[in-house]
């Protein structure tokens, strides 16, 4: 038995180990219990920054195919790290196995049988990754699909994680110990009936190919439990965006835009949720949903607009919500002295903050209702915030625990490093016509027709002003619908233009305040973009 032979053996058994443990991993998923195959992503995603993150984003093609990578490179480099792990153990049991062992524990018992589990393999291979596995994910351990509280998300996913080590650990020691059967070493000492172990034990190339099928087989189903949760992943939909001629006042809840940070989004178990009110408070509780709906309610139009939305794109929407206002359920919980945020975590982990005094405002709510229906899975269901004039990421989806605390909490894109402005600038958009339209002169017979939203987060719109000449001069667009203080509008002009030539249409929006919207200069680059949205023209004869 050579050194190689046991390696080889070793690096066998330790592939397909890691496969039947990933695809235990992806079967875990399917039920909604957190695994390493996206929760390392979670994890890491807090030490990129934006720069980084964004270019990264764009060379792999956009933050859906980011998350494939991510999730595919974890597969990768499992299936890579159990097979190593497989030649180390290799190694170490060809020392270990030296002597013969007392008991029933030798190899021969073992050829067929499930080898009982031995101390050293279960430290290494199970004690060990579960050990780093808690420390190193910690923070997003409390994770769950099915919306299941916190703590209890946080204990399912440690032991759905046992689980798949001591399936790869029980897999790696019984497949090569079977491959390892009568050879060298590993010989069948003092078989009862006295006959060389070649006779009754298929060749060692036999048994790499029966231990192979199965790691085949294992594949086969991965595949097809990955193509199962390739189906319910967000990548048919995250970045939806809203704009275009398609855009009217209300925003239909099936193309409101969406984003989310989830390779797959939770699909809430209303039976397993609750609301958990703590911090800083005199008396945290928990919630269900039947006692929130028993508060007064409050309905509301409110845009959301996505912080990486540009002057062009449509990563913003308008819908009418409703719900209870937060600081109803702050107020029953007493908010201590020192307490200056509010934390705001979602069942899928994620988390953003915002001050207590926004938190306070009446129309900060916690919405339950989308558009007159219960609120879409997508967009958050059974419970979100909505934190009007605030950048998309505030509005956290899937809430199921809101955390008073003291000033230095951090959100997930905010850990990231974007920020540290997140209240919306004002915002306009041309929706019609589209950018570099052609018009020909002689076709036009009536005035073309230029609308847009104009959006000014909590402060209202009170002005729109479109120019035809790149901003020399600006003419007043007629406002032909007003969602309030905390919504968009819709606004229009007619345009007739007079002669051949490219033609920049800007637009340009005033808040309620009084205040213009213009290009500003002291706002970082992680805090959404501000300036004017332009679009071209060309007049042919
Ligand atoms: N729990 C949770 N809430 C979340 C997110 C998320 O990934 N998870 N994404 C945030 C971001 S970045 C935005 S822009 C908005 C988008 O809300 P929508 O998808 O309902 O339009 O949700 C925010 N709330
Ligand atoms: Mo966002």
């Amino acid at each position: 038995m050579t050194r190689t032979k046991a390696i080889s053996a070793g690096l066998l058994a330790g592939f397909v180990a890691a496969v039947l443990m990933t695809t235990a991993m992806l079967l875990l998923a399917t039920l909604g219990v957190a695994t390493p195959l996206v929760i390392i992503g979670d994890r890491l995603s807090v030490f990129i920054p934006p720069g980084p993150f964004l270019s990264l984003m764009g060379k792999v093609g956009g933050y859906n195919h980011l998350k494939q990578l991510g999730v595919g490179s974890t597969i990768a480099g499992q299936i890579v790290v159990g097979a190593i792990g497989g030649a180390l153990y290799a190694l170490l049991s060809r020392s270990t196995e030296e002597q013969p062992r007392a008991g029933g524990n030798t190899i021969r018992d073992s050829r067929i049988a499930w080898s009982a589990p031995a101390i050293w393999t279960m430290s290494i291979f199970v004690v060990l990754p579960i050990v780093i596995f808690a420390i190193a994910l910690w923070p997003v351990l409390g994770t769950s699909s099915i919306g299941l509280p916190i703590q209890v998300a946080r204990l399912v996913t440690l032991i759905g994680f046992a689980l798949c080590v001591l399936l790869f650990e029980r897999t790696l020691v019984t497949g090569f110990r079977f491959l390892m059967v009568g050879t060298g070493r590993w010989a069948v000492r003092g078989s009862q009936r006295d006959v060389p172990t070649k006779e009754f034990t298929p060749s060692i190339g036999r048994r790499a190919f029966v231990l192979g099928t199965i790691g085949l087989a294992a594949i086969g189903g991965g595949i097809a439990l990955a193509r199962k949760l390739y189906r319910a992943a967000t990548f048919s939909y995250d970045g939806t965006q809203y704009k275009g001629s398609i855009v009217q006042p209300i925003t239909p809840n099936d193309l409101f835009y969406c984003v989310t940070k989830n390779v797959i989004d939770p699909k809430v178990n209303i039976d397993v949720w609750h609301l958990e009110i703590g911090g800083l408070v005199q008396n945290p509780a928990t919630w269900r949903l039947q006692d929130l709906v028993g508060f007064k309610p409050t309905t509301q139009e409110t845009t959301l607009m996505c912080i990486s939305n540009s002057l062009e794109a449509g990563l913003i929407s308008n819908a009418v919500w409703k719900g209870l206002p937060l600081r109803d359920l702050l107020d029953q919980a007493g908010v201590l002295s020192g307490a200056a945020r509010v934390r705001l975590h979602g069942v899928d982990n994620y988390t953003d903050t915002i001050p207590l005094e926004k938190a306070m405002e009446p129309s900060t709510l916690l919405a339950y209702e989308m558009n007159g229906v219960p609120l879409p899975d997508r967009h958050g269901y059974p419970l979100r915030v909505i934190v009007p004039g605030y950048f998309g990421e505030k509005n956290v989806k899937w809430l199921t625990k809101v955390e008073v605390t003291d000033a230095n909490a951090k959100g997930f894109y905010e850990a990231q490093g974007w920020g540290p402005d997140f209240i919306v600038p004002t915002r306009s958009r041309i929706d019609v016509p589209d950018d570099w339209m052609f018009v020909s002169l002689s076709k036009v017979t009536a005035p073309i027709e230029v609308k847009g939203i104009a959006f000014g987060g909590d402060r209202g719109i009170s002005r729109v002003e479109i120019s035809f000449d790149d901003g020399q001069t600006w003419s007043d667009a007629e406002i032909y619908y007003s969602g309030g203080n905390l919504a968009w509008s819709l606004w229009k002009a007619q345009w007739t233009p007079a002669a051949m030539g490219d033609y920049p249409l800007l637009v340009r929006a005033t808040d309620g305040e009084g205040d213009l919207q213009e290009f500003e200069e002291d706002r970082g680059p992680f805090s959404g973009v501000s300036g004017l949205h332009r679009i071209n023209v060309r007049v042919t004869a």
